[in-house]
């Protein structure tokens, strides 16, 4: 498994990599099916899937389907705020149902907030008590 550290540098070395955000991610291919996922929501406008390396017994993305700019959630646009009401109301919905006690929705934003696949993604944890301050 990866460690915390080596997590961050990922993140590091991402951001520098990120170019103009034209170039398709790994979640473009997971969208398309060119890469597999472990799915357990698609709708018109996102999927949900599982994350290969969970910080928690339940840990999954929701990604929206068509990035359209969205490389990060900083670069949204005032257009995208429906799109992005949507995300978070799919992963309370499959939060809820995964994790009844509760869950944890985080949105990495650049080489600060750790992020490491430049399309925007909310990641879902829960099935343990969560701690805080996250690091
Ligand atoms: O988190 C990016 C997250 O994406 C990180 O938790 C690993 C996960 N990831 C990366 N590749 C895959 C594939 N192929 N399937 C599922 N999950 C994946 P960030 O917020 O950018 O640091």
């Amino acid at each position: 498994a990866m460690s915390a550290s080596d997590e961050v540098q990922k993140a590091a070395d991402a951001a520098k990599t990120v170019g103009d955000g034209s170039a398709p991610t790994i979640f473009d291919k997971i969208v398309s099916g060119e890469i597999p996922s472990n799915k357990i929501h698609d709708d018109d406008l996102c999927i949900a899937f599982r994350d290969v390396n969970p910080q928690a017994p339940v840990h999954f993305l929701v990604i929206p389907k068509n990035r359209d700019g969205l490389t990060q959630l900083s670069k949204a646009r005032e257009d995208q705020k429906a799109l992005l009401g949507h995300l978070m109301y799919v992963a309370q919905e499959l939060g809820q149902k995964e994790c009844p006690g509760g869950f944890r929705i985080v949105i990495n934003d650049g080489k600060d907030g750790a992020q490491s696949v430049y399309h925007l993604h909310l990641h879902v944890m829960g099935g343990r008590s969560m701690q805080w301050p996250p690091g």
